[in-house]
């Protein structure tokens, strides 16, 4: 067992759990890395993976951020593609497009995947995590993260990102058997390496289902909450097994306001909101379900002026209300939004008196 230093801020867990935290808790998806110049001056001397494989290196940059800003939360750097790695799948990071995956998976290759050992094979997260949790001496608690099924899935079926997920998508209407199986092996990977990432230390965790903004209710009830579902469920039932303290559960299924009431029945104890859905809308779907929300600022509204800036994020919290809230935007920050927008986001959000 790891023993780790106290915890000083918890505002995050006591929002996930429904309590009041003396402030609203803030942190940024994808705040380490890309849009920091300290990450842009690292990345020069060490590959995409190399980082996420070097527990130092890890450690290192999911660290700039939280050096850098009052922000109450960490996350592992790694990413959502280090699972089809781990399954065998070649995934290249290339500058400008992002992940590659050359070799995609067909119906034909679907059992060339290496399941055994895959877990085993993501150790490397599980020590960066460990490092990142002594070196944050208790600062703030440290997210550890996977993607959901359906969005990996996308991935390594499209080889890569897709505006439409055609390819993926003719999979769940046209091979629905080959769909469950692979969104089923998935699911069991997720589980696994979730409870491992608790083990190693992490604190809270997020699931990202990315390309849910391109299914339907139809098929998210199919394909996309079953599954969810387990993952919820069986991380619970494993880390009880293990003797482990349950953490609280994340579920950012971008662009799923189609199923938002359904979503909060999952178990998680967050949901995710992007940036489309307003606050009210928000409240009101989810009137009486037992869930903390986190959301939902524009990315883009980093481009914004300082004044601006704060006059928005005064208005989404004045909307959600200080009740089961975490502030975060709606979807990644870019990499060529200004630095000190972050800055203003997160004294915007820590001035506020709730
Ligand atoms: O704060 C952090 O950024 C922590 C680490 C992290 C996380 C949580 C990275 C590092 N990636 C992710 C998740 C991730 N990766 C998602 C889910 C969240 C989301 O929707 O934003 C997805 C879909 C990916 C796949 C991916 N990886 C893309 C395509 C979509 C996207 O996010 O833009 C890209 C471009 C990457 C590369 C990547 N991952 C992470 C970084 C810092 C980068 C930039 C590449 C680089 O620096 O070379």
């Amino acid at each position: 067992m790891n023993t780790f230093p106290p915890l000083k801020n918890d505002r995050i867990l006591r929002a996930a759990r429904g309590e009041l935290p003396d402030k609203l808790p803030v942190w940024v998806m994808r705040q380490a890395g890309r849009y920091l110049p300290e990450f842009m001056e690292f990345r020069k001397n060490h590959s995409f993976f190399e980082i996420c494989q070097n527990a130092e290196l890890a450690c290192e940059v999911t660290l700039m951020p939280i050096r850098r800003y009052d922000l109450d939360a960490a996350i592992i750097f790694s990413d959502i593609l280090v699972i089809p790695q781990a399954l065998g799948m070649t995934v290249e990071m290339k500058a400008g497009i992002g992940p590659v995956l050359p070799d995609p998976l067909t119906t034909e290759n679907l059992n060339e995947l290496k399941i055994d050992g895959a877990v085993e094979r993501l150790k490397y997260v599980g020590e960066a995590i460990t490092l990142t949790r002594h070196k944050l001496e208790g600062k703030v608690p440290l997210f550890g993260f996977s993607g959901a099924p359906w969005t990996l899935m996308g991935y390594m079926i499209e080889g890569g990102g897709s505006k439409t997920l055609s390819k993926a998508k003719k999979w769940l209407y046209a091979h629905p058997d080959a769909s469950h199986k692979l969104l089923e092996l998935l699911t069991n990977i997720i589980i696994d390496y979730l409870v491992m990432q608790v083990e190693a230390g992490a604190q809270i965790l997020q699931v990202f289902d990315s390309n849910a903004d391109l299914l339907n209710k139809e098929l998210y009830i199919t394909y996309g909450l079953p599954y969810l579902r387990k993952i919820k469920q069986l991380v619970h039932l494993k880390l009880q097994e293990k003797k482990l303290e349950p953490v609280p559960m994340v579920l950012f299924a971008k662009g799923a306001h189609y199923c938002l009431p359904e979503q909060a029945d999952l178990g998680y104890e967050v949901l995710g909101i992007d940036w489309t859905l307003e606050p009210e809308v928000v409240r009101r779907l989810l009137k009486g379900k037992n869930v903390t929300v986190q959301g939902n600022l524009d990315p883009c509204a980093l481009y914004a002026p300082k004044e601006e800036l704060a006059r928005l994020v005064q208005n989404m919290i004045k909307q959600f209300g200080s009740q089961r809230y975490i502030v975060n935007l709606g979807h990644g920050i870019y990499p060529d939004m200004p630095p000190d927008s972050v800055q203003t986001l997160l004294e915007t959000v820590h001035s506020v008196n709730i």
